[in-house]
């Protein structure tokens, strides 16, 4: 059976015959038991009602597999047969318009079975209820009047409100319709503003759903650049809580902007943004949609495809998103990655691929509690409880440009120093400096590289910041000092509160901060806000929003210093997190801690966890600022860790928000050993990249509950090829450490890092190209590949940056893993030979024994590589090569990015070098494009590697001398490797001669 594309009639049914003919070659055949995402709940016959059901159990069952939110619902079913299920005579047809296919008549919340021996409609209703009152109400029109959990009948009708079930998970029941009569209408004609419109709109109509309707309210439509433009939804009587991100907006006049809006004034308002190019409408929403209420606020647009990639902090099933009236809760929350849940930071920024693969990006800037429910139209609906809407469009078109485009306005990513791109090891729980030491030794012993080590909260001296337990970590200062002569570097842990409960005069950290009046206050304004969490005692939080508290914190680093000579500082629990929910004193009754409704987060409790919304910061009540905590204090711990090293500054948050890129990086949190974690952390690390965040990584090995030898391994394997490589372990757990499995995997470990380490250059050059053109570092393939869509899916395979594809095992047992290879020329990384032309555009089972993780160079790119050691201090003394990977034509391109790697703002400062690499016409050239860094002059080229040239040269030159014929090597499989001796600083070429 194949899909077609009409339905319903019998004409219809005869060309869907004829048409099968045709098509059968050119579409996928589905079957008719299907695993439709949309299929109805009371349809899905759970299939694993025993527990641990994961994809992968599920699908050994043969059974289909898909999440959702509603966790009564089976997310692992039976495979259905919808042309069983409901006899032909009582189908219903739910698209008896023309143009019906399963995904318009998925996206109509009806069923579909596409079968030639019946005669019935294809696209039907799921039952005659809901046929009578969705052709009156469309899903798909549908504004929802009722977000909060308990909707009945009655009470929806009383608010004016239409009331039709569906069987759809999600789908609103009490509404109103988008075409109005609600909402609210321009007053008067929408006005010429220096940058753009301005539009009053009022509200037509007495219906509310909160109550404290705002009208009027103003829309401000800006022209920022030619690729962003800014719309905002405000009130112009009161100043409402804005996000403060500066984002500067150039006021050029001359402007020629990629996009054209439009206001059609119909029986209700509708505001579209258009691709000018393409006429793709990105954005169109109407104004009969629009609430704008004091603590409730609401706005749905179309997208142009369900391509759409983005939103977090969550644990994504996958990385492009399920539409099926998926909902995300957006509030920074301490809780280990669970399916659907906030976590710790805020991202409310997605990505969408049009359906002629151009593509753009948007950011609500907002920072308040909210959720974004995507829908098969395809749309989204914004609700958030505070602040405005402003949100920011960036139209791309590619991927790459999105996020170039994204951190633009949101500020680039720093660069890490460079010792910080090396191995990082860590565990809560080493419990005593003795242990610390045996671990570092046997990865000593066992040559694993080792950049840096953590202190986590039992070095800590009764979980105090800022000491560390003279009694079982005795000698560690001194012990910090001999890693240090190792070339390993040090990073301390900091959590946000600060215990007010130690005897008087002995804890400096909390009487400066009383001395500075710096910490969070109730809602009056001047008594600390105090919870409850680690250190003994109750703790007040510092606030990061207040610029005071960089003058404690600076001077907390540098006393600290002193001590524990650290290089780096690790943010923690800065959601912030509690041990109880809301202050030791409890929340008032009021409707800051109790809004109408609360978003879709855990708990359903803004408190919960963390402290009351109506504590006082700098900036405004915690119910604004919340998920702010993270962003506010990786800033100021930025600058800090700089006053106090004088050097670059490292900085890992737990907790982010847009723009945290700028400051800091991140780990995916708390997650679990387990096989599905590995898989999670690629798409994790893929959506930080969108996010401005490319310093990004998961706990290797796992955090929560023990690893296994064989998860571990696999997982050393991937974390090798983490933008921020660690492994980390909970307190209670076995020891993780790569050194803690014996001999074998020690060295398969070894081999992992040590093809890190000789890419370094490479990792290192794409974080300077993301801190000046704000380049992803880690990227999908659909960011290359744009147009094939097969890439859009791909999430268990990643790039970095154009040239490296690296295609981890992800099961236990696999000894090869399905690799998906694009159109290019590409090679295998450990022989150089190239993979079988016939293999682009196809999936291939690759080997993958348990030593190797299966890697591929892109032809067109040239990889800049330095011989590997112990830690970076030794290997940035090694030789460079170069690998030189061919494309079709015989050409490829790349660069390196070198300063001392540690220096503060070596880029603004010209203190860098930067040389490009062409190789064209038989001949690689390399110009240097800035000499600002000395140490240069002692670095040099060791090897070159071509690969993929196919007639073999009879001389190859190095700045114009013949090399010997020793120092040459021809391999069977078009690789060649050249020994050579050439100082970097100078330009060099190499031409190969017939
Ligand atoms: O309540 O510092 O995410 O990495 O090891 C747990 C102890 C607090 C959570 C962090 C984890 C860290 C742990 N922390």
């Amino acid at each position: 059976m194949n899909k077609c594309y009409f339905s319903g009639t019998m004409k219809a049914i005869r060309l869907l015959c004829f048409c099968s003919m045709i098509l059968a070659v050119l579409v996928q055949p589905v079957s008719s038991s299907s695993c439709l995402a949309s299929i109805a709940p009371q349809l899905r016959k759970d299939c694993h009602p025993d527990p641990g059901a994961f994809e992968a159990s599920c699908l050994a069952r043969n059974c289909c597999w898909s999440p959702l939110k509603t966790l009564e619902i089976p997310w692992c079913f039976e495979k259905v047969d919808l042309c069983s299920v409901v006899p032909d005579s009582e189908r219903i047809d739910c698209h008896p318009d023309p143009g019906a296919n399963e995904e318009a008549c998925v996206s109509r919340g009806c069923q579909w079975c596409a079968s030639d021996n019946t005669t019935a409609p294809f696209c039907f209703y799921n039952s005659r209820e809901e046929a009578t009152c969705s052709t009156r109400y469309p899903i798909q029109k549908r504004i929802d009047c009722h977000p909060h959990p308990g909707a009945s009948q009655e009470g929806c009708e009383t608010k004016g409100c239409f009331w039709c079930p569906t069987t759809i998970a999600n789908v609103p029941w009490c509404f109103y319709p988008a075409d109005g009569p609600y909402g609210y209408v321009m007053k008067d004609a929408p006005q010429k503003t220096a940058l753009g419109w301005r539009l009053t709109l009022i509200k037509r109509d007495s219906i509310s759903l909160f109550g404290n309707d705002i009208s009027p309210v103003v829309m401000d439509v800006e022209f920022h650049t030619e690729d962003r433009l800014r719309f905002k939804v405000y009130d112009p009587n009161n100043k409402r809580f804005e996000v403060p991100l500066d984002i500067e907006s150039s006021s050029n006049l001359s402007l020629d902007p990629n996009y054209d809006v439009e206001f059609v004034d119909n029986t209700v308002l509708q505001f579209k943004v258009m691709r000018k190019q393409t006429r793709t409408v990105l954005w169109e929403t109407t104004f009969g949609g629009l609430i704008f209420s004091n603590q409730y606020i609401q706005m749905m647009t179309s997208v142009p495809s369900t391509s759409v990639y983005g939103f977090g902090e969550h644990e994504h099933p996958s990385f492009k998103h399920d539409m099926n009236f998926v909902r995300y809760g957006m509030f920074s929350r301490d809780q280990s990655p669970t399916a659907f849940s906030n976590l710790y930071g805020v991202h409310p920024f997605y990505m969408c691929i049009e359906n002629d693969f151009n593509a753009h990006g948007v950011l609500l800037l907002n920072s308040n509690a909210q959720d974004v429910t995507l829908s098969p139209f395809p749309s989204l609906t914004f609700r958030t409880i505070g602040g405005i809407l402003d949100f920011y469009m960036f139209l791309g078109p590619t991927p790459e440009n999105v996020i170039q485009q994204y951190t633009e306005a949101i500020g680039r990513p720093y660069i890490p120093p460079y010792w910080s791109l090396g191995f990082q090891l860590s565990r809560w729980g080493y419990n005593s400096l003795d242990v610390l030491k045996k671990t570092v030794e046997r990865l000593k012993q066992y040559d694993i590289p080792h950049d840096v080590q953590y202190g986590d909260i039992d070095q800590m001296e009764h979980h105090l910041d800022f000491t560390y337990d003279k009694a079982s970590f005795a000698g560690l200062p001194e012990y910090i000092k001999e890693l240090k002569n190792d070339g390993i570097h040090y990073v301390i842990i900091l959590d946000p509160f600060v215990t007010k409960d130690e005897p008087l005069g002995t804890y400096k950290p909390y009487e400066l901060g009383e001395d500075l009046g710096i910490w969070i206050n109730n809602s009056d304004g001047f008594t600390p806000a105090i919870g409850k969490a680690w250190p003994p005692g109750d703790s007040v939080y510092p606030d990061y929003t207040n610029p005071q508290t960089a003058e404690w914190l600076t001077q907390m680093c540098i006393e600290y210093k002193n001590t524990i000579d650290f290089d780096g500082i690790w943010i923690n629990m800065n959601e912030p997190a509690n041990f109880l929910n809301g202050q030791q004193s409890g929340c008032e009754e009021n409707n800051l801690n109790y809004p109408p409704y609360v978003p879709d987060i855990t708990g359903g409790l803004l408190a919960e966890r963390t402290l009351c919304p109506n504590s006082k910061t700098f900036l405004g009540y915690h119910y604004d600022t919340h998920s702010l905590f993270g962003w506010s204090q990786a800033k100021l711990t930025f600058y800090a860790c700089q006053n106090a090293t004088g050097n670059r500054a490292f900085v890992l948050s737990c907790s982010t928000f847009a723009g945290s890129g700028k400051y800091t990086g991140h780990w995916l949190g708390d997650n679990f050993s387990r096989w599905k974690d590995m898989h999670m952390s690629i798409i994790g690390m893929l959506e930080f990249n969108l996010f401005g965040i490319p310093y990004v990584g998961a706990d290797i090995c796992g955090f929560n509950e023990e690893t296994t030898y064989e998860l571990c391994l696999r997982w050393m394997q991937l974390g090798a090829f983490y933008p921020f490589s660690r492994n980390h372990n909970a307190i209670g757990n076995k020891e993780q450490d790569p050194g803690a499995f014996g001999e074998e995997f020690a060295t398969i470990s070894r081999s992992a890092l040590r093809i890190r380490y000789l890419l370094l250059p490479y990792l290192y050059t794409l974080f300077y190209q993301s801190h000046v053109s704000g380049s992803t570092v880690v990227r999908g393939l659909m960011h290359e590949f744009t147009s094939d869509p097969e890439t859009q899916d791909i999430d268990r395979a990643f790039l970095w940056g154009p040239a490296l594809m690296i295609t981890p095992v992800l099961e236990e047992g696999a000894r090869s893993v399905s690799v998906y290879f694009p159109e290019a020329s590409w090679f295998d990384f450990y022989t150089g030979g190239q993979v079988s032309p016939s293999w682009q555009k196809k999936s291939v089972e690759v080997p993958a024994p348990l030593d190797i993780i299966p890697l591929f160079i892109r032809g067109g790119y040239i990889l800049p590589t330095q011989l590997p050691a112990r830690t970076t201090e030794l290997s940035r003394m090694n030789p460079f090569s170069l690998i030189i990977a061919l494309d079709e034509r015989g050409e490829a391109s790349g660069s390196l990015f070198w300063d001392d790697g540690d220096s503060i703002d070596s880029v603004e400062k010209d203190e860098y070098f930067y040389v490009e690499y062409q190789f064209s016409n038989r001949a690689l050239n390399a110009t240097v494009v800035k000499n600002g860094y000395r140490g240069i002059a002692s670095l040099v080229y060791g090897t070159v590697q071509i690969l993929g040239f196919t007639s073999k040269p009879n001389v190859i030159f190095v700045n114009g001398d013949t090399v010997p014929a020793s120092r040459i090597q021809y391999h069977s499989n078009g690789k060649i490797t050249l020994w050579i001796s050439a100082p970097l600083f100078q330009d060099l070429s190499i031409s190969f001669e017939n």
